[in-house]
């Protein structure tokens, strides 16, 4: 019975990667709660393979079983990321949470790549397009997110005020956040002439 409701779990989640698709949506630049959609009117999707094209990767991974995942190993193997830490980011996890939230949220590039398995709740990931625009996605359980080094983005939490997420990284981890500009920084000048 175990192995059949494993396996039925298994197939589940084969399904759900084969179908994967990240949520994400251009966005309006209302002051209102950042923890909203925001979303055009009406609606503007962005389709997974915008997102691959500006350089973001992503895969649908099982978070229940992220200690012996296969497929989380091959990408950390072949990536190179020797490092993961836990977040986890709530009203009453985080120390000083609307400040912090604050700061996640001011638009800034690292010198390195943020990587991210979503391993319970959910959360809004702003990437800026080629033209500047903002895109929102929708990270939640099982998404596993990497956003270059050098691209302006920001993070929130969404109305469901909840995300634990896996952080990844190659080597000793430097979370140093560059705010916008940072026109003359070597990660976003590798960024800008990809
Ligand atoms: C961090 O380093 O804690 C962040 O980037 C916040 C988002 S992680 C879900």
């Amino acid at each position: 019975m175990q192995d059949e409701e494993a396996c039925m779990s298994y197939i589940a989640h084969i399904l759900e990667a084969v179908n994967a698709q990240l949520d994400a949506w251009y966005i309006n630049d209302s002051e209102e709660d950042q923890r909203l959609p925001h979303h055009l009117e009406p609606k503007l999707y962005v389709p997974v393979q915008k997102l691959a094209e500006l350089g973001l990767a992503h895969w649908v991974l099982d978070s229940n079983n992220y200690e012996h995942d296969m497929e989380l190993r091959k990408i950390r193997a072949e990536r190179g990321y020797t490092y993961q830490d836990i977040v986890d980011i709530a009203p009453d996890l985080l120390p000083n949470y609307e400040a912090n939230l604050k700061n996640f949220y001011k638009e800034h590039m690292h010198a390195d790549e943020e990587i991210r398995f979503i391993l319970a709740g959910s959360g809004y990931f702003d990437v800026r397009d080629f033209d500047d625009r903002w895109i929102r996605i929708w990270a939640k359980k099982n998404d596993m997110l990497v956003v270059p080094a050098g691209m302006y983005h920001r993070f929130t939490l969404d109305e469901s005020e909840y995300i634990k997420a896996l952080r990844l990284f190659k080597g000793y981890p430097v979370w140093t956040p560059h705010y916008r500009p940072q026109d003359e920084h070597p990660s976003r000048i590798q960024q800008i002439t990809l």
